[in-house]
């Protein structure tokens, strides 16, 4: 067995599915050991950038590896705004790149990218947890389970192993006979007793949960918790759906276009005890630091990352530990404070739910639909509609810009782990190819892409994937013909930003161009052409989709706390 061969051994016996990439000279001995494989198979990309993508979407939606592969040089650099954004993310990714063979080092051979190059070892570090050059074949075994155990230990997170062409054709073995078991969970049992006790006294405690509750698997034990004592919960943007949002303890979402039930629920200097679960009060789920969120007598957060914890709000108590297990525990703990006699008031039914149906009652009316002006779909009513023409198990996928603010504020997410923004990065492209993915992880569930007109232009062609492995991705391309974030936030500033500056292009045709692509494309021109019938259509016909649907780029989104932020904190 060669050293390629033993590699794609290990990551059979991973329980690795597929492998993303685009070939070329430098990683062919990893793509004729992938060929000869009958656990593995190859998906050939696009663009690097998509398979880094598509990697990560899978990975995203089944918790399991995500593996992509690129040749030499240019190859491996157009994998890395994927690789950060999994990094950004906590999303288990492995990438292999190429080499050229050791022998030729520093001789100017074509795409070189070792240590005399440009070194891609040593680029790849800086966004991922681990990254190496396999310089030895005696080292295979190690370097490989060292980068599959550093993926999944939590925080996870994309690793990079680099392939020089020599190396890669000597013969490897297993040097250890090891069996990994890397999917470990630890908590702090003492700090969670601690935290229970705390919960189980408090008056008006809200819950806010995050990214890291999704990774980690828990949104089952977040709500056994918010049910056991009756509090309510609010979603960061990016763990949208994480406890069902029509749910009576449900407030909505958190942060950039969250909801309003959320902010006044939460600032309204009533709440006693704030919990923050896998969530790192980054800006985007904090609307830019939001001064309000430090009005509080407690902040316990629980985190697996301990340099999360009291970054940028005083914490009362930090809790080092994976989100699911934590929480868990935490229930368990809070069962036994709750048996002592002097806290059995707290069984009462509390007054959360009525709270939150008050302020429900009046957000109702700031959410009914909009006129759709000059027959132009208002991108509000086609998330609305979207929404209701889609079946209920559908998995979304929203790409970076105003699509994003409309898709997070006006949809309703219930089922846990089918709402995905890659807003650790933010960078436009990510729903565009990522959803192939998420289709091949689940084949069985309906998978709907959110992207821009912009955001489809930079990795759309990952539409022709999707033709060649069949899978019926869904992509509705909100046409505006412009950067409409950039547009509208240089309106907003408190310093409006002159006209002229360019963020509108000329109109490009998605149908035309996902016909190009082998996929059906249909064009929408009024929200009356968008139906329930059309939508039973597509999903009968099984085939990857492009509905390009023009709409209103004057509808202003939901991105106020974006453009505070940027001017509060950008200014000079
Ligand atoms: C890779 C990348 N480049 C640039 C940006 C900056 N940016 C954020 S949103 C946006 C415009 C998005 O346009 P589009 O995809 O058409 O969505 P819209 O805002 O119009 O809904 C830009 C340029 C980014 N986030 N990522
Ligand atoms: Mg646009």
């Amino acid at each position: 067995m060669n050293a390629a061969e033993f590699i794609v051994q290990m990551l059979e016996e991973e329980g690795v599915e597929y492998l993303f990439g685009v070939p070329g000279g430098a990683i062919e001995d990893l793509n004729i050991a992938v060929h000869k494989s009958k656990k593995i198979k190859p998906i050939i990309t696009k663009h690097e950038a998509g398979a880094a993508f598509i990697a990560d979407g899978y990975a995203r939606v089944s918790g399991k590896l995500g593996v992509c592969c690129s040749t030499a040089g240019p190859g491996a650099t157009n994998l890395i705004t994927g690789l950060a954004t999994s990094f950004a993310d906590y999303v288990p990714v492995c990438a292999l790149t190429g080499q050229v063979a050791t022998s030729v080092f520093g001789k100017g051979a074509i795409q070189e990218s070792g240590a005399e190059g440009i070194n891609m070892d040593m680029i790849f570090r800086h966004f991922t947890k681990y990254s190496a050059m396999v310089f030895n074949e005696q080292r295979t075994q190690y370097m490989v389970q060292k980068a599959l155990r550093v993926a999944h230990t939590s925080p996870g997170g994309p690793v990079h192993l680099n392939l020089p062409a020599d190396i890669m054709k000597r013969t490897a073995s297993r040097e250890i006979p090891t069996t990994l078991h890397w999917h470990t969970r630890s908590y702090d049992p003492e700090a969670t007793m601690a935290a229970a006790r705390i919960l189980a006294q408090a008056r008006r405690p809200v819950i806010i949960a995050g990214w890291g509750v999704a990774l980690s698997r828990g949104a089952m034990e977040l709500k056994a918790l918010a049910e056991l004592l009756d509090i309510p919960v609010a979603a960061s943007p990016k763990a949208k759906g994480i406890f069902p949002e029509s749910h009576p303890l449900s407030l909505g979402g958190l942060g950039f276009a969250g909801s309003t039930i959320a902010q006044r629920y939460i600032n309204d200097g009533e709440v006693d005890v704030l919990l923050a679960v896998g969530t790192s009060f980054n800006e985007m789920m904090s609307s830019g630091w939001d001064e309000d969120m430090l009005k509080r007598a407690h902040l316990i957060h629980i985190d697996v990352d301990a340099s999360k914890i009291g970054r940028n709000y005083s914490t009362s108590l930090g809790v080092i530990g994976d989100a699911r297990i934590t929480l868990q525990a935490l229930c368990t703990a809070i069962k036994e404070e709750l048996g002592s006699p002097e806290l059995s008031h707290r069984r009462q039914v509390s007054t959360a739910r009525q709270a939150i149906r008050f302020l429900k009652g009046r957000e109702k009316m700031l959410d009914e639909p909009q006129p759709n002006v000059k027959g132009l779909y208002h991108p509000r009513n086609l998330v609305q509609d979207i929404q209701s023409c889609f079946p209920e198990d559908t998995l979304y996928f929203v790409d970076i810009g105003n699509v994003m603010a409309w898709a997070i504020r006006y949809l309703k997410v219930d089922a846990p782990y089918s709402f995905f923004v890659s807003l650790g990065f933010g960078g436009m492209g990510h729903a565009s190819a990522a959803p192939v993915g998420a289709q091949l992880a689940l084949p069985k569930r309906p998978v709907v892409a959110l992207v821009g007109d912009g955001g489809f232009l930079m990795n759309g062609v990952e539409v022709a994937t999707a033709v060649e492995y069949d899978l019926p991705v869904v992509w509705v391309v909100f046409n505006n013909a412009m950067f409409g974030l950039v547009y509208h936030g240089r309106k907003l500033y408190a310093q409006p930003i002159p006209e002229g500056l360019p963020s509108r292009y000329k109109r490009v045709d998605f149908a035309k161009m996902a016909q190009g692509l082998g996929a059906r494309g249909i064009r929408i021109d009024t929200p009356g052409q968008f139906t329930a019938g059309l939508v039973q259509d597509i999903l009968a016909a099984k085939r990857p989709t492009v509905l390009d649907v023009r709409i209103d780029p004057e509808a202003v989104p939901p991105i106020h706390s974006r453009i505070k932020t940027i001017d509060k904190r950008f200014a000079a």
